[in-house]
């Protein structure tokens, strides 16, 4: 039987994007452990190595969508632009990947299917979809959010369709053509948005289909420029220490102040000068009380409608357009420029799927309730089985053979999204009841907890770390806790799992400051890690 000295790694990662490749790093650069990463796709990047549609880009700001723990790295990579398109960011994990000569410890192209803990030996087995098995301590999943459990919607009728079909995140790497055609998108998230800007002068004819209209803030896109770079260089540590003690990982803060105590026109001066800034910092640089207060929300919701609705040139398609039925901040707002006016294009036109919603696919195009769409091409903007997907598509079973689906049947119950009892040894970066924000910035604390706990462990010559079940009860009430005391308890989000029919509603993300989420969890790794048993090797409690 292998045992912790035989096994083929101290710690096997799974996945390739921004948690995978750090977590690489520390293990191997920092803590000097074998470790080994396995990634289902053909190159580095995760969630940016599969959504390369028209117009994929980040919505937070360059500067602080990369790590920060090197700062020769931090100087000798500039980012082009306010908030980079796919391919950049890919360019910049590549970039990561040779500096630091992590690309000879990663397996592409290598899917895992099946991770096991093995109760005799207390290492994990882990088995790719080759089958190949190998052995490791320690289990680290760096899974993504988003990015390969995609959400298709079961429309009748789409294996006749006629017509070419796309989902954003699974975008062919040959060029796709879309001139002269008449092009249908499903959905109008993030995704959406961006689809939509980037394709509409493209096609012949662009057919939007909404269910849901978004809040939709600018992002001001445009390029660094010089004096920005010479700012940054000259800002380094301050911007990072923002961001290390934000709201969200971004490197700001709320003003201190709260709507509902200020005048009209003080509102509306501060909606107007963060407007004019763009991006999330309209919403998580604003007041204090826009996302825990109803009717604080509204003053915010209400100038939002208002900006949006002098961009769209047509009174009845920016009524459709305006969003009504949930507050702002409640789902991720878009964040996004050209997706608005592109609806001032002869070309384009909104099918209100509220009104009119689609029954079926047809060998030509999609039947609504109302009309027929003659479409060559749909592409599906329809998001993911978020979170728990990228887990659930994976066998993984903790201690006496427990499937991770079992245990999460009822919803998924963690430690900050690091750890879930009966699955020693398996830590999560990005899992469920984490802190979701900027996600390199929260990536990057995910990845070191979990790394100052190995070596926690290999310091006190202990084989073991598992968290106990009332831990993570008393996390997922706090999850709960702070969801109830902010306007996104109600709304339907991939942040709670609604976007998915049939999936148990469940709040998946710590909703406090990333300030105060660090705290919880610093505080846990500086006492010792209470509420984790931390277990001594088998062969050491074994007569
Ligand atoms: P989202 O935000 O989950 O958006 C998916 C969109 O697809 C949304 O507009 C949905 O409408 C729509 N949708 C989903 N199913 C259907 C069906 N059956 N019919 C019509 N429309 C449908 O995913 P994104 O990829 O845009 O963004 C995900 C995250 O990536 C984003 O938040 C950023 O963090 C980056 P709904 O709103 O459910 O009515």
């Amino acid at each position: 039987m292998q045992t912790a000295r035989t096994a083929d790694y101290d710690a096997v990662v799974i996945g390739a994007g921004f948690a995978g490749i750090y977590m690489l790093y520390r293990l191997r650069d920092t803590l000097g452990l074998a470790a080994h990463v396995f990634e289902e796709s053909d190159g580095v990047g995760g969630t940016w190595n599969l959504n390369r549609y028209p117009g994929a880009r980040c919505d937070s700001e360059s500067h602080v969508y990369c790590y920060s723990f090197s700062k020769e790295l931090l100087r000798d990579w500039q980012w082009s632009s306010r908030y980079p398109e796919h391919d950049e960011i890919r360019a910049y994990l590549n970039h990561v990947t040779d500096r630091f000569d992590l690309r000879r410890d990663i397996s592409f192209d290598t899917r895992v299917a099946r991770a096991a803990y093995d109760d005799a030996s207390g290492l994990w087995q882990v088995t790719t979809g080759a089958g190949q098995t190998v052995t490791a301590r320690f289990l680290i999943t760096g899974l993504g959010l988003l990015s390969a459990a995609r959400h298709i919607p079961r429309i009748p009728g789409l294996e006749g369709f006629g017509g070419e079909w796309h989902h954003t995140s699974d975008w062919p790497r040959e060029p796709v053509d879309f001139s002269g055609k008449r092009v249908g998108v499903i959905g109008t998230g993030s995704t959406g948005a961006q689809v939509v800007a980037a394709i509409a002068d493209k096609c012949a004819q662009l057919s939007v289909f909404q269910r849901s209209p978004q809040y939709v803030l600018p992002a001001r896109n445009r390029p660094n420029t010089p004096e920005f770079q010479a700012w940054l260089d000259s800002h380094y540590d301050e911007v990072w220490q923002a961001a290390q003690n934000s709201t969200g990982g971004y490197p700001y803060h709320h003003n201190r102040r709260r709507a509902l105590e200020e005048t009209p026109e003080q509102i509306r001066q501060t909606f107007d000068e963060l407007w004019q800034v763009g991006g999330f910092k309209f919403v998580w640089g604003s007041y204090m009380d826009l996302i825990v207060d109803h009717d604080a929300n509204r003053l915010v919701a209400d100038y939002v409608r208002a900006r949006m609705a002098e961009t769209i040139r047509d009174p009845e398609v920016a009524r459709r357009l305006l969003p009504t039925d949930h507050p702002l901040g409640g789902r991720r707002p878009v964040v996004n420029d050209g997706y608005l006016e592109a609806f001032n294009r002869d070309n384009v036109h909104l099918v209100d799927l509220r009104e009119a919603p689609i029954t079926r696919f047809t060998a030509t195009g999609i039947q609504t309730t109302d009309a027929h769409h003659d479409l060559d091409m749909v592409i599906f903007a329809t998001g993911f089985d978020a979170v728990t997907g990228p887990f659930l598509r994976i066998d993984i079973r903790g201690r006496g053979g427990l499937p991770l689906r079992d245990k999460w049947a009822g919803g998924p119950a963690t430690a900050f999204g690091l750890a879930t009892s009966g699955f020693p040894n398996m830590f999560m970066i990005s899992g469920p009841g984490s802190m979701f924000g900027n996600q390199p910035v929260t990536i990057e604390h995910h990845a070191n907890w979990i790394a100052d706990c190995i070596a926690h462990l290999d310091a006190q010559g202990l084989a073991e770390c598992e968290v106990r079940p009332r831990t993570e009860q008393d996390w997922s009430q706090q999850i709960l806790d702070w969801v109830q005391r902010t306007v996104a308890a109600e709304t339907d989000s991939w942040w709670n799992g609604s976007n998915i029919p049939g999936k148990k509603r469940t709040p998946f993300f710590y909703t406090g400051s990333f300030s105060q989420y660090k705290r919880a969890c610093d505080q846990a790794a500086e006492q010792g890690y209470p509420g984790f048993d931390l277990r001594p090797a088998l062969e050491e409690v074994q007569p």
